[in-house]
């Protein structure tokens, strides 16, 4: 139970954050309730500019910890459910593990959103955390701790068709209209959209990729869709959980990603009636597929986007 004291703090601390904001660019956030602020070069919602504020003041890494980081829409779930299956392959089987009754976002925790609650929200001995902070944004125990990370994205053009079905289905849901997908788009170009603009997230992580190989594993969704049990197992042996052999031979890496697929997880109960905060679970399952965006997009505003990609990411050695 909160005393007034703290009671009183927690009013001091949201005054002076709400004072903070104000003094923000702000923009539509594509029809959603809250609006965004760019804040040290990224477009946050208040919500999840205080998790990352109070993240950085509080979050205590561990050595062994394993850090899931991404932007939204690029793969976050899937790698969480991968991961938890691969890290608690000996606690738990095809039928006992908690990926069968629990959303992956209910699994693994997301560091800015359930920082509060560590000590009950923070699965004993499962060293897996999740986050969508951009690298400049990563509380600084993270960094000097040594513990490891794990980068995923995407093609920008995939991740910005999955990011307005997100928010038009999160805006259905709440009785607000969504922005039109031509509008959203012009947004997401110009780098405005929630903890963008993409391409500076995902390059802030490539580049740290590039210094720290051995504590930085970058992925990208793609590669994970065309070969997953190969992405797997190198993702398995950067966390320190090798498959050994006989594990190999039995097919355990196959049966983990028999059980993390998009038509496994989607179909379970807790997917399609469940709810993880105040959006359903079957909004985050949508379609899992590679190149969506030519439904969606016109060759115009592919090429577009392709074109600011190669701008936006020239000279890096990055391709997306
Ligand atoms: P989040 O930021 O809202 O958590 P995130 O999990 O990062 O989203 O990415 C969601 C995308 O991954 C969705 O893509 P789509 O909109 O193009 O369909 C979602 O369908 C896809 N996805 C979720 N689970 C899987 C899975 N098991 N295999 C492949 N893709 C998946």
């Amino acid at each position: 139970m909160e005393s007034h004291l703290e009671k009183q703090n927690r009013d001091v601390l949201q005054k002076s954050f709400e004072e903070m904001i104000s003094t923000l660019p702000k923009e539509n956030c594509w029809g959603f309730s809250e609006d965004q602020y760019q804040y040290q070069g990224f477009w946050f919602t208040p919500r999840f500019l205080q998790g990352a504020l109070s993240a950085q003041q509080q979050f205590q890494a561990q050595p062994t910890d394993i850090i899931l980081c991404s932007s939204p829409r690029t793969g976050t779930a899937w790698l969480k459910s991968l991961t938890f299956a691969t890290i608690t392959r000996t606690s738990y089987n095809d039928s006992t593990t908690p990926l069968l009754s629990k959303m992956p976002h209910d699994v693994v925790p997301f560091m800015e959103f359930d920082h509060a609650q560590f000590s009950t929200n923070r699965h004993l001995g499962i060293p897996l955390l999740a986050t969508h902070l951009p690298y400049s944004f990563l509380p600084r125990s993270i960094i000097d701790s040594g513990c490891k990370l794990i980068y995923i994205c995407r093609d920008p053009k995939d991740t910005f068709v999955s990011l307005y079905h997100f928010i038009a289905g999160h805006c259905k849901s709440q009785n607000t209209q969504p922005i039109q997908l031509d509008e959203a788009f012009e947004l997401f170009y110009e780098g405005v959209s929630m903890f963008g603009p993409y391409w500076d997230h995902v390059l802030g992580y490539w580049k740290a990729s590039l210094e720290r190989p051995d504590k930085l594993m970058f992925l990208k969704y793609e590669d994970l869709v065309e070969d997953t049990v190969l992405y797997l197992k190198k993702t398995a042996e950067f966390m320190g959980y090798p498959f050994s052999s006989e594990e190999q031979q039995q097919g355990v890496p196959e049966n983990i990603v028999k059980m993390c697929s998009f038509d496994n997880l989607s179909g379970l109960e807790v997917i399609k009636t469940g709810r993880h905060r105040e959006t359903e679970n079957n909004i985050f399952f949508r379609k899992g597929k590679v190149g969506d965006w030519k439904n969606y997009l016109t060759t115009e505003m592919a090429q577009r986007l392709d074109q600011r990609t190669l701008q936006k990411l020239s000279g890096s050695g990055l391709s997306l």
